[in-house]
């Protein structure tokens, strides 16, 4: 009777009877080697082929889950597994059951989570141009960008981890984009994450990966969980350019040799007031990931701790405070005039650009407050 850890082996299925039997067999087999003892479960994502059978026939103990999706699969098994590591791997032949044994060996040595790396050994026909060179190398690119996990193939689908840390990781996603969810979120947790190089084969049977689909859900999850670069830098940018736009307008400075009027004004008004929404979109975002999602962005605590509420509207009222001064300005030099031609479209675009932005401050900073009424700290 071993009494070491115990290991689950998931695969999910969806459609694969060409390979689901020799996949559950060298996998069974792959644990009868070790001296570990473990269990084969595959989830069954509503086959319509006689995967189910195949692999139940084979060694596995089959769930099922009606939800189709890659994550939606996944979850299931991890709930049903009870094994004290995980260790996951498609159904399709790509990747080598025989590894298993190497990735357990590194969880005992006291990793958390075990990512496969195929980069330098994918086999002729394995991946297509288009995942190999475009991709993937984008999509992992980004994702290291944006959450610097340091994991070279971040897609790859022979994972192992201890089961302990699910709560940590608290995978939620249904689709492909799973497979990003679990590297970002190990990331977050400062969970201990190793690589190790396998060979990644050619699949047998149909591909259920949709390029454009599955690719579009995976960036889509990287954009939506990182507020900061989907908004607050963009906004930045359009802020900055804005300014300058106006500050070169409005100091007359001669750049390209010549100089700068009215519609360069209304360009840098647009961006100023564009930049200043999308910051704000950003920081409500930023608010919301922090107060209900444990998001634990540094910048935006540090500048939470600084900033209350009031800073917030008082800053909203003195810009636009100032934009009605200058507009009242306008308003009296027309009067002055005895309601003559007037000629202070600068000034009247800057008293209206201040205006608006002072309220979007105002009425910005209200919203975030909004946002902070129920939360909850974490200790
Ligand atoms: N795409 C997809 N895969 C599922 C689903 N349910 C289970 N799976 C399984 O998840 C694994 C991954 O899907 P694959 O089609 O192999 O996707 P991939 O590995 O990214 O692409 P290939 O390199 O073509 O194999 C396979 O074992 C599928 O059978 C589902 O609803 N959608
Ligand atoms: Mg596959």
């Amino acid at each position: 009777m071993p009494t070491g850890p115990t290991v689950s082996v998931v695969i999910p299925c969806l459609n694969e009877e060409e390979a689901i039997s020799a996949c559950v067999a060298s996998a069974v087999e792959a644990l009868a080697r070790t001296r570990l003892s473990g269990e084969v479960i595959v989830v069954d994502n509503a086959s319509e082929d006689r995967s189910a059978e195949l692999a139940a026939a084979a060694g596995a103990r089959v769930v099922f889950e009606p939800r189709r999706g890659y994550g939606s699969a996944y979850l299931a098994g991890f709930l049903a597994a009870t094994g004290d590591y995980v260790v996951m791997a498609d159904a399709d032949l790509t990747y080598d059951f025989a590894e298993i044994p190497r990735f357990v060996e590194r969880i005992e040595k006291g990793a958390d989570v075990v990512m496969g790396d195929r980069m330098d050994n994918i086999e002729p026909g394995a991946m297509p141009w288009l995942h190999r060179y475009v991709g993937n190398p984008l999509l992992s690119g980004l994702l290291n960008v944006l959450f610097r996990t340091g994991v070279r193939d971040a897609h790859c689908g022979m994972r192992a981890f201890r089961r302990s840390v699910l709560p940590q990781l608290d995978l939620r996603t249904t689709g492909m984009e799973f497979a990003s969810e679990m590297v970002i979120r190990a990331a977050k947790a400062n969970l201990r994450i190793e690589q190790i190089p396998i060979t990644y084969h050619p699949r047998e049977g149909e591909s259920k990966l949709s390029s454009f689909r599955d690719g579009w859900r995976h960036l889509r999850f990287l954009l939506l969980h990182r507020p900061t670069y989907l908004f607050v830098l963009p906004g930045l940018v359009l802020l900055i350019l804005g300014l300058i736009a106006s500050a070169v307008t409005i100091g007359q400075i001669a750049i390209f040799g010549r100089g700068w009027q009215i519609h360069t004004l209304i360009a840098g008004s647009l961006l100023e007031i564009i930049g200043v929404q999308v910051i704000g979109l950003g920081l409500c975002a930023l608010a919301y990931a922090t107060y209900f999602m444990s998001d634990d962005e540094r910048w935006f605590n540090l500048m939470r701790a600084r900033f209350r509420l009031e800073h917030g509207l008082a800053l909203g009222v003195l810009i636009g405070l100032s934009g009605v001064g200058l507009g009242a300005d306008v308003v009296v030099s027309w009067i002055n005039s005895g309601f003559g031609p007037l000629a202070q479209e600068e000034q009247a675009l800057l008293s209206a650009t201040l205006l608006i932005i002072g309220v979007q401050v105002f009425f910005t900073s209200f919203l975030l407050s909004i946002l902070g009424l129920r939360r909850e700290e974490r200790r």
